[in-house]
């Protein structure tokens, strides 16, 4: 085979997110309306803001192609089989998982990955991700729902078999890469997988006792499909859109996720319309069909702002720790006072670009200004005396990933369950397993600072190699 003949990897990427919005759109009709949404409220935004995350957008290397695009969504895996295929199909695709996520402390039986592209020409050609979380059955309370889950699990398969044998095939002889008839197929199979399947596994009985055991557990677990249960626009004013999604009627989450509004906004800032009571049905004993409900998929929009280093993360988890204490500790904590101690709090998160530059709390790509002079700088100028005489430009670098907590948040507005909290796990083995996930994925997860540091130190290279001052 010739190379010419296959499709690129990030055009297929681009056609199986399409697709998959597509059936989300089908299946989900409210995500249509998020979308509309969040389109308008972008394009206004665009319009009228000289706000600073715009230019920071504007500047940056997301463009508005990239923007229109950029979705991320979540899926729920049973088993480490499930987790290993799913791994080869993102592959195809371009994505590879980045970062581990714990969910433990938030009382879910559940850790995660976030399958994503990870060259910064990949990203912005199309920066599809998908947080994909895998149950820990170890962290379930009791034996025998876990017995039953395991076994409900072992007996499913959410792939058909014509995507395993094409799978087999171009990973073998193509070295991953596929046709365009073969990439037609691909993703028509693979919507198999991930699409909705209303027709439980189990009975109407063993539904509830694995719901009863933890709200999570049965969607996990008595589903035929791995169904994806949102799909996330990325909006550029996350507040805005809230309000558009109220004014619209939309039951939306009480309180945004993530950091406090910000002039650099950092890291994510999440929220969600609540999960829908869907149409399922369980089979009977008499190979009647009896109808019930099921409520697990949801609508999220996130608005992206910049990588933080090590050190910027360090300082926002102690930030959020400490605006959870005061608003824990509040007579009247609800969701205002919430975002009025956050805002607080944050005070102590530098909020000029500058200064998030020189305190290295946010990471950048540098490039030369425009008339930069070369001349006169000696060896050895360092990087922010570069920046002080405007040689050099810095432009931070979006946040591409997720937060654990925020998450969690997520999760738990979702859950069928009223209390904040949620529900019971085993709590002593509660903590983060890792090499766990990395076993049952078969693979290494890579290290998210690691892919944004070589963005940085690649981008500093260059302008070194510009202006003549050798490696920075
Ligand atoms: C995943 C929730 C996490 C996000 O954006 O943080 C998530 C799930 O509910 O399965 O998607
Ligand atoms: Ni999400």
């Amino acid at each position: 085979h010739l190379q010419h003949e296959y499709i690129d990897t990030d055009d297929l990427r681009t056609a199986f997110a399409l697709a998959m919005s597509a059936m989300y759109k089908r299946e989900v009709p409210l995500y249509g309306t998020l979308i509309r949404i969040v389109r308008t409220t972008n394009d206004e935004t665009l319009a009228t803001s000289c706000d600073a995350r715009i230019t920071a957008l504007k500047n940056g290397d997301v463009g508005r192609e990239r923007l229109d695009l950029e979705r991320h969504g979540a899926i729920r895996l049973g088993t480490p089989f499930e987790l290993q295929t799913v791994r080869r199909i993102f592959a195809i695709i371009g994505l590879y998982p980045v970062g581990y996520y714990d969910l433990s402390p938030a009382g879910l039986p559940m850790h995660a990955t976030c399958f994503r592209p990870t060259t910064s020409a990949a990203l912005k050609k199309n920066p599809f991700r998908v947080f994909t979380t895998l149950l820990r059955p170890e962290l379930l309370k009791d034996a025998e729902s876990r017995d039953i889950a395991l076994d409900l699990l072992s007996r499913r398969c959410i792939f058909s078999s014509e995507l395993l044998e094409l799978l087999g095939v171009v990973e073998k002889n193509q070295g991953g890469h596929l046709s365009q008839t073969q990439g037609d197929v691909f993703v028509r199979e693979a919507m198999k997988t991930f699409g909705w399947r209303p027709v439980a596994a189990a009975s109407r009985e063993i539904y509830q006792k694995m719901k009863d055991e933890h709200p999570i557990l049965a969607d996990v677990a008595c589903f035929r499909s791995s169904h994806i249960n949102h799909l996330t626009p990325r909006t550029l004013d996350i507040s805005a859109a809230q309000e558009r999604m109220k004014a619209e009627g939309l039951a939306v989450k009480d309180r945004i996720e993530g950091p406090p509004v910000r002039q650099c906004p950092i890291l994510l800032r999440q929220t969600s319309f609540l999960a829908l009571e869907e149409r399922i049905l369980f089979p009977g004993s008499d190979s009647e069909m009896t109808e019930g409900f099921h409520k697990a998929r949801f609508g999220e929009i996130e608005e992206r702002g910049a990588a933080v280093t090590r050190e910027g993360r360090k300082l926002y988890d102690r930030l959020l720790e400490e605006a959870m204490r005061k608003t824990a500790k509040s007579v009247t904590s609800g969701p205002i006072e919430h975002s009025q101690i956050l805002s607080e709090v944050f005070q102590q998160y530098p909020d000029t670009w500058k200064e998030l530059c020189r305190r290295r709390l946010v990471y950048f790509t540098f490039r030369c200004a425009v008339n930069a002079k070369a001349e006169s700088l000696p060896i050895g100028t360092t990087r922010d005396e570069l920046l002080a005489q405007r040689v050099l430009e810095a432009v931070p670098i979006t946040y591409e990933d997720f937060l654990p907590l925020s998450a969690a948040g997520i999760f738990q507005s979702n859950l069928q369950s009223g209390s904040a909290k949620g529900v019971d796990i085993e709590e002593e083995a509660a903590c983060p397993d890792k090499i766990g996930y990395e076993n049952a994925l078969g693979g290494t997860l890579l290290d998210l600072d690691k892919l944004y540091e070589e963005t940085q130190v690649a981008s500093l290279k260059t302008c070194a190699l510009e202006l003549g001052l050798g490696e920075q």
